[in-house]
């Protein structure tokens, strides 16, 4: 195997390992088990175009992700269980006894995803399980591994579905309604996947049975890599949303209507992006609009809508609020003179997440031995953030040589992976097996 990024479209080796992390030739390695796992994972919901993934919640690439999640359960003889939610766990000890120490990510991508974001957490925790074994460690607490359903919001636009209706942060009502870009509502692809959508909901006696979540995850930054370690530890996520902006201009002919008779939604658009880049810069805040949808979108056509999707981050709410706040003002200014109406919706919003601090300053202590571990912030969002208001939370970065992610270049090398399953192996050993 050799590190750095694949070339996007590159075609997978044979076996499908061409996802595979990349080792150098020093150091620790991941081990047979986790290089199995991550092969047999890589092949699942690959787009050979363009070398990414497309593994969106209740699609056939999902169903796959899942059933090969069930036959790792299956593999170490632990307990299995998908939840009223679809989110899937693995047990080790009866999880009814309380106190469990769960770790595990989420399997599904962003369109054309890499192959770290989330899979690295759920392969870690098999990988982890292994390695607890191996040392002879008895847990006396019971230990869980889950995969939360729907984290990237890929298909439907929102985040985290499986850990919001969890936690009750999301209505079921509004959950079930939820339409993608093919008219399918979540209800719908859960029936046809073969999961109850009438069942969805808040399932607070299944989140009491966790006395601390930890999540590891590919850094989607480069935070490590400037300091040279390969495991950090979270303090905080930047609080963060998605708002959909609707320009409505009118449609008309491309080649025959005069300039100044145009109502063109377009221009509207492009300016307000360029205007989400600037106010991102003064405030120290981040604003993308990352995907756009056009009507009629014909060549010869001015359009006569143009939905565009912002999402936006900032250190705290203050500054996201303000940033925010200005983009629809420069969107209302500009779409005054163009003569197209602005309407703004927000589709998801989520507070700024503290990690609890003593499950926080624990978690560095194991890993650290005495020697100091980063404590870093991220502007992404997980699973362990919505869960941070019902249960201590808890995450564990691995290095990303290139901070690129949601894109095919996602990285780690094989020598940080296996520095992440040891560090995640340390912390259940530390917390559950003492
Ligand atoms: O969009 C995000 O922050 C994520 O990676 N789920
Ligand atoms: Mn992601
Ligand atoms: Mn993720």
């Amino acid at each position: 195997m050799t590190g750095g990024p694949r070339e996007p479209g590159a075609d997978p080796a044979p076996g499908g390992a061409d996802a595979a992390p990349g080792g150098t030739d020093a150091g620790p390695r991941t081990g047979d088990g986790f290089q199995t796992m991550w092969r047999d994972l890589a092949r699942i919901g690959r787009h050979a175009p363009s070398g990414g993934y497309r593994r969106h919640a209740w699609t056939p690439a999902d169903a796959d992700c899942r059933a090969w999640f069930r036959a790792q359960a299956a593999a170490r003889g632990l307990a299995y269980e998908t939840d009223r939610n679809g989110n899937q766990w693995a047990w080790l000890g009866d999880p009814a006894a309380g106190d469990a120490v769960v770790t595990g990510s989420h399997l599904d991508s962003v369109p054309d995803g890499g192959a770290f974001d989330g899979p690295l957490g759920v392969v870690s925790a098999f990988a982890a399980l292994d390695a607890l074994h191996a040392r002879g460690a008895r847990p006396r607490r019971p230990l869980g591994i889950v995969n939360f359903t729907d984290e990237e919001g890929a298909r439907f636009g929102l985040a985290c579905v499986g850990s919001r209706l969890a936690a009750g942060q999301l209505a079921p009502a509004d959950a079930r309604a939820l339409t993608g870009a093919d008219g399918v509502t979540l209800a719908q692809a859960m029936e046809r996947a073969g999961q109850d959508p009438d069942a969805i909901g808040a399932d607070p006696e299944r989140l009491a049975r966790i006395g601390a979540f930890v999540e590891l995850h590919v850094e989607q930054g480069r935070a490590l890599d400037l300091v040279g370690e390969p495991v950090g530890v979270a303090s905080a996520i930047w609080p963060h949303g998605r708002w959909r902006f609707d320009f409505r201009g009118e449609a008309n002919h491309a080649g025959t209507t005069r300039l100044e008779d145009r109502r063109d939604p377009m221009l509207t658009y492009a300016t307000t992006v360029l205007a989400a880049r600037k106010k991102a810069r003064l405030a120290g805040a981040l604003a993308t609009f990352g995907k756009v949808a056009v009507e009629p979108n014909g060549v010869n056509a001015v359009a006569s809508l143009v939905r565009g999707w912002l999402d936006s981050r900032a250190p705290d709410e203050e500054t996201l609020a303000a940033v925010v706040a200005a983009i629809e003002q420069a969107a209302a200014e500009r779409g005054a003179r163009d003569g197209v109406r602005v309407g703004v919706t927000r589709e998801s919003f989520t507070p700024v997440v503290e990690f609890a601090h003593e499950l926080r300053d624990r978690l560095a202590a194991l890993l650290g031995g005495g020697a100091p571990v980063p404590v870093l912030p991220t502007g992404a969002g997980h699973d362990a953030g919505i869960l941070s208001a019902a249960l201590p939370t808890a995450m564990l970065f691995v290095r990303n040589p290139t901070g690129v992610s949601h894109s095919p270049a996602e990285h780690a090398a094989e020598d940080d992976c296996a520095a992440g399953v040891s560090a995640l192996a340390d912390v259940w050993e530390g917390l559950a097996c003492r």
